[in-house]
């Protein structure tokens, strides 16, 4: 049996470690880990939405019952705004800035999340996940925020991670020493250390891809894809493909069996040049990750955590995972410039 190290134990631990880390930077991580098990019991009833009468519906107290991202966006905010350790939050559900209630206390924080990644795929019993990432403030807390505060680069990035609803519930994240991943136990309500250490493989047999976009792409992105199905490449056989379009769960595959994960730019809609996933609550917190584990995270040239956002909303080209992978892609798209 792995060592029972709880989250919050894990973080305490942490915390001793690294200077940075306060009594705020754990409240904060607590009520993300509420809100994980909150959003669990309401993923776990999904299939019994037309049982028990759920979105759509009025409740007993007379509220309509939101959708499950609904819901899932509404216990993060309401979570978070109370832990005391916040400047602002964001999120993929809201076009603004989230300010924390008058009243409430704050700190130095900013996080931005997508409450319920790859939720169109919920009906179908498809894992899904909540994707968070940290940032501490840089102008004095008794000033008024500035955009700068929060459109850092992910390179600035405090803490990033993910809660992926599978057959098991699980919460990986990074501090920026490593990543560890914990499974909650649903006897005892705990998410326990169960991946310590994750290291993403140098290379994979893995890529993940919506190839049904093939005609939509450009010349290198046809070239990247035909790397990964060649025969004999560095690799004996051509790459699996493995797609399931629910971010968290794509990406959590390969981080442990070894693979890419892309989302290309396409022509399909000319008001969206980047693709599809969103820089700061997609793409940052799991180049964050994937580096931590060993791996690399591109838009094609550019290290994802290096560019710095010019709005919340931004979206950008994602490819993600193991380190031969990513580099090989890097390469044809910088050759095609
Ligand atoms: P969402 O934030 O609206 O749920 O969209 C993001 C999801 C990702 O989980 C997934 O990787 C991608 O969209 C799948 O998109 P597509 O259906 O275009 O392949
Ligand atoms: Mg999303």
């Amino acid at each position: 049996m792995a060592q029972q190290i709880t989250v919050t134990e894990h973080l305490l631990l942490h915390q001793k470690q690294v200077p940075m880390a306060t009594g705020r930077f754990t409240r904060l991580f607590n009520e993300l880990i509420l809100s994980a098990k909150i959003i669990q019991r309401e993923v776990s009833k999904a299939g019994l939405v037309d049982v028990l009468g759920f979105t759509g519906d009025v409740n007993v107290q007379g509220e309509e019952v939101k959708k499950l991202d609904e819901f899932a966006n509404r216990v993060l905010i309401h979570r978070l705004s109370r832990c005391g350790a916040l400047c602002a939050m964001a999120s993929e559900e809201n076009a603004d800035i989230i300010e924390i209630p008058d009243g409430l206390p704050t700190g130095d924080y900013f996080v931005i999340f997508d409450p319920l990644d790859g939720s169109s795929n919920i009906d179908a019993n498809v894992s899904i996940g909540t994707i968070f990432s940290i940032y501490r403030r840089k102008s004095p807390s008794d000033t008024r925020l500035l955009a700068s505060d929060y459109l850092q680069r992910g390179s600035d990035q405090v803490a990033a991670g993910y809660i992926l609803y599978g057959s098991s519930c699980m919460m990986v994240f990074t501090t920026g020493d490593g990543v560890n991943g914990f499974t909650l136990d649903p006897s005892v309500g705990e998410f326990l250390l169960s991946h310590p250490n994750l290291r993403i493989p140098e290379q994979g047999n893995i890529y993940s891809v919506n190839e049904g976009y093939y005609h939509y792409w450009d010349k290198p992105t046809l070239d990247v894809l035909a790397h990964f199905k060649a025969v004999g490449m560095s690799r004996k056989k051509p790459c699996s493909l493995r797609y399931i379009g629910s971010l968290v769960s794509d990406f959590h595959r390969n981080l442990v069996y070894g693979g890419i994960f892309m989302y290309p730019s396409d022509n399909r809609d000319p008001s969206k040049p980047g693709g599809k996933l969103r820089l700061m609550c997609e793409a940052a917190p799991m180049a964050f990750i994937v580096e931590q584990a060993g791996g690399l995270a591109t838009d094609g040239v550019r290290r994802i955590l290096d560019i710095v956002p010019e709005h919340l909303h931004q979206r950008v080209p994602l490819f993600v995972g193991s380190r031969f992978d990513v580099e090989k892609v890097r390469e044809i798209y910088t050759a095609a410039q």
